[in-house]
Protein backbone atom coordinates (compact mmCIF):
# COMPACT_ATOMS: atom_id res chain seq x y z
CA UNK A 1 0.00 0.00 0.00
CA UNK A 2 1.47 3.41 -0.56
CA UNK A 3 1.59 6.37 1.58
CA UNK A 4 -1.53 8.89 0.59
CA UNK A 5 -0.86 12.48 -0.06
CA UNK A 6 -1.10 14.61 2.55
CA UNK A 7 -4.36 16.17 2.16
CA UNK A 8 -3.93 19.81 2.90
CA UNK A 9 -5.98 22.36 1.34
CA UNK A 10 -5.05 26.37 1.89
CA UNK A 11 -7.48 28.99 1.24
CA UNK A 12 -6.53 31.75 -1.05
CA UNK A 13 -6.09 34.50 1.70
CA UNK A 14 -3.38 31.84 3.41
CA UNK A 15 -1.88 30.89 0.41
CA UNK A 16 -1.14 34.44 -0.59
CA UNK A 17 0.11 35.23 2.93
CA UNK A 18 2.40 32.19 2.33
CA UNK A 19 3.65 33.28 -0.59
CA UNK A 20 5.13 36.78 0.66
CA UNK A 21 5.96 34.84 4.22
CA UNK A 22 3.14 37.44 6.42
CA UNK A 23 2.62 36.05 9.96
CA UNK A 24 0.08 33.78 10.44
CA UNK A 25 -2.29 32.70 13.30
CA UNK A 26 -4.01 29.88 13.55
CA UNK A 27 -7.72 29.43 14.88
CA UNK A 28 -9.67 26.36 15.97
CA UNK A 29 -12.82 25.37 14.57
CA UNK A 30 -14.68 23.48 17.85
CA UNK A 31 -15.21 26.44 19.80
CA UNK A 32 -17.13 28.09 16.40
CA UNK A 33 -19.44 24.17 15.99
CA UNK A 34 -19.14 22.80 20.04
CA UNK A 35 -18.30 25.91 22.41
CA UNK A 36 -20.84 28.54 21.24
CA UNK A 37 -24.61 28.48 19.98
CA UNK A 38 -25.40 29.72 16.50
CA UNK A 39 -25.21 32.51 15.28
CA UNK A 40 -22.90 33.96 17.74
CA UNK A 41 -20.57 31.03 17.09
CA UNK A 42 -20.11 32.45 13.16
CA UNK A 43 -20.12 36.13 13.99
CA UNK A 44 -17.46 35.52 16.65
CA UNK A 45 -15.70 33.58 14.37
CA UNK A 46 -15.55 36.33 11.76
CA UNK A 47 -14.52 38.86 14.78
CA UNK A 48 -11.56 36.82 15.33
CA UNK A 49 -10.78 36.56 12.30
CA UNK A 50 -10.49 40.28 11.67
CA UNK A 51 -8.76 41.06 14.84
CA UNK A 52 -6.12 39.14 13.45
CA UNK A 53 -6.20 41.10 10.45
CA UNK A 54 -5.99 44.39 12.09
CA UNK A 55 -3.15 43.53 14.46
CA UNK A 56 -1.17 43.01 11.19
CA UNK A 57 -1.32 38.79 10.35
CA UNK A 58 -3.14 36.69 8.46
CA UNK A 59 -5.55 34.60 10.54
CA UNK A 60 -6.05 30.59 9.28
CA UNK A 61 -9.01 29.03 10.81
CA UNK A 62 -8.58 25.21 11.01
CA UNK A 63 -11.02 22.56 10.08
CA UNK A 64 -11.12 18.52 8.47
CA UNK A 65 -13.72 18.82 5.67
CA UNK A 66 -14.70 16.05 3.11
CA UNK A 67 -11.46 14.26 3.64
CA UNK A 68 -9.13 17.48 3.66
CA UNK A 69 -7.46 19.58 6.30
CA UNK A 70 -8.33 23.04 5.53
CA UNK A 71 -6.04 25.66 6.53
CA UNK A 72 -7.97 28.67 6.63
CA UNK A 73 -12.04 28.60 5.35
CA UNK A 74 -13.61 31.05 2.68
CA UNK A 75 -16.84 33.02 4.31
CA UNK A 76 -18.90 29.96 2.67
CA UNK A 77 -16.96 27.51 4.30
CA UNK A 78 -17.05 29.28 7.38
CA UNK A 79 -20.76 29.42 7.30
CA UNK A 80 -21.43 25.78 6.43
CA UNK A 81 -19.14 24.30 8.88
CA UNK A 82 -21.22 26.46 11.84
CA UNK A 83 -24.63 25.77 10.43
CA UNK A 84 -23.40 21.78 9.98
CA UNK A 85 -25.16 19.13 11.92
CA UNK A 86 -23.45 16.31 14.06
CA UNK A 87 -19.56 17.96 13.16
CA UNK A 88 -17.26 15.40 15.06
CA UNK A 89 -15.41 16.92 17.81
CA UNK A 90 -11.99 16.01 16.36
CA UNK A 91 -8.54 15.21 18.45
CA UNK A 92 -5.60 13.39 17.75
CA UNK A 93 -6.63 9.78 18.14
CA UNK A 94 -9.64 10.77 15.71
CA UNK A 95 -8.02 12.87 13.32
CA UNK A 96 -7.19 10.30 10.67
CA UNK A 97 -9.89 8.31 10.64
CA UNK A 98 -12.15 11.64 10.03
CA UNK A 99 -10.51 12.55 6.73
CA UNK A 100 -10.45 8.93 6.14
CA UNK A 101 -13.84 8.90 6.48
CA UNK A 102 -15.12 12.64 4.96
CA UNK A 103 -17.47 14.76 6.54
CA UNK A 104 -16.85 17.39 9.21
CA UNK A 105 -14.39 17.36 11.63
CA UNK A 106 -14.14 20.30 14.40
CA UNK A 107 -10.48 20.78 15.64
CA UNK A 108 -10.13 21.05 19.23
CA UNK A 109 -6.71 22.26 20.62
CA UNK A 110 -4.69 19.54 20.40
CA UNK A 111 -5.60 18.72 16.18
CA UNK A 112 -5.56 22.24 15.32
CA UNK A 113 -1.70 21.90 16.71
CA UNK A 114 -1.39 19.17 14.42
CA UNK A 115 -2.89 20.77 11.94
CA UNK A 116 -0.51 23.99 12.25
CA UNK A 117 2.20 22.39 12.48
CA UNK A 118 1.83 20.58 9.56
CA UNK A 119 1.03 23.50 7.72
CA UNK A 120 3.87 25.25 9.19
CA UNK A 121 2.50 27.73 11.17
CA UNK A 122 4.01 27.92 14.70
CA UNK A 123 1.07 30.22 16.77
CA UNK A 124 -2.63 29.42 17.49
CA UNK A 125 -5.43 31.66 19.61
CA UNK A 126 -8.44 30.14 21.24
CA UNK A 127 -10.42 30.71 24.04
CA UNK A 128 -8.95 27.88 26.67
CA UNK A 129 -7.06 24.57 26.61
CA UNK A 130 -8.52 22.06 27.82
CA UNK A 131 -6.74 20.38 31.30
CA UNK A 132 -7.40 18.11 33.71
CA UNK A 133 -11.05 17.15 34.94
CA UNK A 134 -12.28 17.78 38.81
CA UNK A 135 -12.36 14.34 39.93
CA UNK A 136 -9.91 12.94 37.23
CA UNK A 137 -8.38 10.50 39.64
CA UNK A 138 -11.34 8.49 39.40
CA UNK A 139 -12.68 9.56 35.82
CA UNK A 140 -8.96 9.79 34.42
CA UNK A 141 -10.42 12.55 31.83
CA UNK A 142 -7.03 14.87 31.29
CA UNK A 143 -7.84 16.45 27.92
CA UNK A 144 -5.88 15.43 24.66
CA UNK A 145 -4.66 19.10 24.71
CA UNK A 146 -2.09 18.38 27.26
CA UNK A 147 0.08 15.78 25.67
CA UNK A 148 -0.52 17.87 22.59
CA UNK A 149 1.03 20.53 23.81
CA UNK A 150 3.80 18.44 25.02
CA UNK A 151 4.98 17.17 21.31
CA UNK A 152 3.77 19.80 18.94
CA UNK A 153 5.70 23.06 18.41
CA UNK A 154 3.07 25.12 18.50
CA UNK A 155 2.71 28.30 20.71
CA UNK A 156 -0.86 28.27 22.03
CA UNK A 157 -2.53 31.73 23.29
CA UNK A 158 -5.25 30.93 25.68
CA UNK A 159 -6.95 32.52 28.48
CA UNK A 160 -5.53 30.26 30.77
CA UNK A 161 -7.37 26.90 31.19
CA UNK A 162 -11.45 26.86 32.02
CA UNK A 163 -12.67 26.94 35.51
CA UNK A 164 -14.24 24.14 35.27
CA UNK A 165 -11.49 22.50 35.45
CA UNK A 166 -9.01 21.29 38.27
CA UNK A 167 -6.12 23.70 37.80
CA UNK A 168 -3.76 23.06 40.13
CA UNK A 169 -3.85 19.56 38.66
CA UNK A 170 -3.82 20.74 34.74
CA UNK A 171 -0.26 23.08 36.25
CA UNK A 172 1.46 19.96 37.99
CA UNK A 173 0.60 17.94 34.42
CA UNK A 174 1.91 20.44 32.47
CA UNK A 175 5.02 20.89 34.17
CA UNK A 176 5.49 16.67 34.43
CA UNK A 177 5.50 17.20 30.67
CA UNK A 178 7.89 20.11 30.33
CA UNK A 179 5.61 22.42 28.81
CA UNK A 180 6.00 25.95 29.69
CA UNK A 181 3.83 28.49 30.86
CA UNK A 182 3.31 32.00 30.77
CA UNK A 183 1.69 33.87 32.10
CA UNK A 184 0.99 37.43 29.99
CA UNK A 185 1.72 40.30 31.85
CA UNK A 186 0.97 39.16 35.69
CA UNK A 187 2.16 36.60 38.16
CA UNK A 188 -0.78 34.95 38.06
CA UNK A 189 -1.88 31.94 36.12
CA UNK A 190 -5.57 33.21 34.40
CA UNK A 191 -8.93 31.31 35.27
CA UNK A 192 -10.69 32.23 31.98
CA UNK A 193 -13.73 34.07 32.78
CA UNK A 194 -11.66 35.20 35.61
CA UNK A 195 -8.27 37.09 35.36
CA UNK A 196 -7.57 35.45 39.05
CA UNK A 197 -6.86 31.44 39.81
CA UNK A 198 -5.15 32.28 43.09
CA UNK A 199 -2.60 29.97 41.61
CA UNK A 200 0.79 31.24 40.44
CA UNK A 201 1.82 30.96 36.82
CA UNK A 202 5.60 28.76 36.38
CA UNK A 203 6.83 31.97 33.73
CA UNK A 204 5.81 35.30 33.51
CA UNK A 205 6.85 37.16 30.18
CA UNK A 206 5.38 40.94 29.19
CA UNK A 207 5.79 41.17 25.59
CA UNK A 208 5.69 39.41 22.56
CA UNK A 209 9.25 39.40 21.83
CA UNK A 210 9.93 37.35 24.11
CA UNK A 211 7.43 35.09 23.64
CA UNK A 212 8.54 34.60 20.36
CA UNK A 213 12.41 34.41 21.12
CA UNK A 214 11.58 32.04 23.47
CA UNK A 215 9.44 29.78 20.98
CA UNK A 216 12.63 29.74 18.66
CA UNK A 217 15.10 29.02 21.28
CA UNK A 218 13.35 25.58 22.10
CA UNK A 219 13.39 24.67 18.35
CA UNK A 220 16.97 25.68 18.37
CA UNK A 221 17.85 23.22 21.68
CA UNK A 222 16.12 20.28 20.05
CA UNK A 223 13.15 20.75 22.38
CA UNK A 224 9.73 18.87 21.34
CA UNK A 225 6.60 20.27 21.67
CA UNK A 226 5.30 24.24 22.27
CA UNK A 227 4.17 26.94 24.67
CA UNK A 228 1.03 27.85 26.97
CA UNK A 229 0.80 31.41 26.84
CA UNK A 230 -1.80 32.39 29.39
CA UNK A 231 -3.19 35.64 28.15
CA UNK A 232 -5.83 37.08 31.12
CA UNK A 233 -9.29 38.34 30.04
CA UNK A 234 -9.21 41.99 29.97
CA UNK A 235 -10.32 43.72 32.77
CA UNK A 236 -13.45 45.11 31.83
CA UNK A 237 -14.70 41.49 30.45
CA UNK A 238 -13.71 39.24 33.35
CA UNK A 239 -16.18 37.97 35.59
CA UNK A 240 -14.33 37.77 38.85
CA UNK A 241 -14.50 34.46 40.50
CA UNK A 242 -16.77 34.54 43.42
CA UNK A 243 -19.31 35.29 40.67
CA UNK A 244 -18.77 32.47 38.22
CA UNK A 245 -17.99 29.60 40.34
CA UNK A 246 -21.10 28.95 42.50
CA UNK A 247 -22.43 28.52 38.27
CA UNK A 248 -19.31 26.34 37.47
CA UNK A 249 -19.85 24.20 40.68
CA UNK A 250 -23.85 23.79 40.06
CA UNK A 251 -22.87 22.82 36.40
CA UNK A 252 -20.40 20.31 37.47
CA UNK A 253 -22.62 18.69 39.64
CA UNK A 254 -25.34 17.99 36.87
CA UNK A 255 -21.82 16.63 35.45
CA UNK A 256 -21.92 14.48 38.48
CA UNK A 257 -25.42 13.42 38.55
CA UNK A 258 -24.67 11.29 35.31
CA UNK A 259 -25.20 11.69 31.89
CA UNK A 260 -22.60 13.42 30.44
CA UNK A 261 -19.23 11.64 29.40
CA UNK A 262 -16.03 12.34 27.51
CA UNK A 263 -16.44 14.18 24.60
CA UNK A 264 -19.47 15.57 25.56
CA UNK A 265 -18.55 16.85 28.87
CA UNK A 266 -16.41 20.42 28.06
CA UNK A 267 -20.03 21.25 25.63
CA UNK A 268 -22.23 20.76 27.80
CA UNK A 269 -20.52 22.95 30.94
CA UNK A 270 -19.95 25.21 28.57
CA UNK A 271 -23.69 25.38 27.58
CA UNK A 272 -24.70 25.32 31.18
CA UNK A 273 -22.59 28.20 32.03
CA UNK A 274 -24.43 30.32 29.10
CA UNK A 275 -27.37 29.41 31.02
CA UNK A 276 -26.67 29.92 34.25
CA UNK A 277 -24.61 33.57 33.65
CA UNK A 278 -28.19 34.70 31.34
CA UNK A 279 -25.20 34.64 28.60
CA UNK A 280 -22.57 36.38 30.29
CA UNK A 281 -19.77 33.76 30.52
CA UNK A 282 -20.05 33.62 26.52
CA UNK A 283 -20.00 37.84 26.01
CA UNK A 284 -16.72 36.97 28.53
CA UNK A 285 -15.46 34.22 26.18
CA UNK A 286 -16.12 35.98 22.99
CA UNK A 287 -13.69 38.76 24.55
CA UNK A 288 -10.92 36.66 25.94
CA UNK A 289 -10.69 35.15 22.30
CA UNK A 290 -10.51 38.46 20.41
CA UNK A 291 -7.91 39.62 23.18
CA UNK A 292 -6.12 36.58 22.56
CA UNK A 293 -6.28 36.82 18.73
CA UNK A 294 -4.42 40.01 19.17
CA UNK A 295 -1.76 38.86 20.89
CA UNK A 296 -1.11 35.89 18.77
CA UNK A 297 -1.17 38.35 16.23
CA UNK A 298 1.97 40.15 18.17
CA UNK A 299 3.45 36.94 18.44
CA UNK A 300 3.40 35.96 14.98
CA UNK A 301 4.97 39.16 13.82
CA UNK A 302 7.65 39.28 16.09
CA UNK A 303 8.21 35.51 14.76
CA UNK A 304 8.65 36.75 10.93
CA UNK A 305 11.26 39.91 12.32
CA UNK A 306 13.08 37.44 14.63
CA UNK A 307 13.73 34.94 11.45
CA UNK A 308 14.35 37.54 9.55
CA UNK A 309 17.02 39.24 11.36
CA UNK A 310 18.65 35.82 11.86
N1 LIG B 1 -12.04 27.06 24.46
C1 LIG B 1 -13.24 27.67 24.35
N2 LIG B 1 -14.30 26.93 23.93
C2 LIG B 1 -14.16 25.62 23.55
C3 LIG B 1 -12.89 24.99 23.64
C4 LIG B 1 -11.87 25.76 24.11
O1 LIG B 1 -13.36 28.87 24.64
O2 LIG B 1 -15.14 25.02 23.12
C5 LIG B 1 -12.70 23.55 23.17
C6 LIG B 1 -11.30 23.44 22.57
O3 LIG B 1 -11.42 22.95 21.26
C7 LIG B 1 -10.57 22.44 23.45
C8 LIG B 1 -11.71 21.59 23.88
O4 LIG B 1 -9.55 21.75 22.78
O5 LIG B 1 -12.74 22.53 24.17
C9 LIG B 1 -11.35 20.71 25.05
O6 LIG B 1 -12.22 19.61 25.09
P1 LIG B 1 -11.91 18.37 26.05
O7 LIG B 1 -12.01 18.94 27.44
O8 LIG B 1 -13.00 17.37 25.75
O9 LIG B 1 -10.55 17.87 25.71
MN1 LIG C 1 -12.02 14.82 28.10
Amino acid sequence: MTTPALPLVFSPEVQEARRLNRPLVALESTIITHGMPYPQNVETARRVEAAVREAGAVPATIALMDGRIHIGLTEEELDRLAQAKDVAKISRADFAACLVRGGYGATTVAATMIAAHLAGIGVFATGGIGGVHRGAEASFDISADLPELAQTAVTVVAAGAKAILDLPKTLEYLETQGVPVIAYGQDEFPAFWSRSSGLKAPLRMDNAAEIAAAHLMRARLGLPGGQLVANPIPAAHEIPREEIMPHVEAALAEVDAGGVSAKAVTPFLLQRLFELTEGQSLVANIELVLSNARLAAAIARELISAQAAA
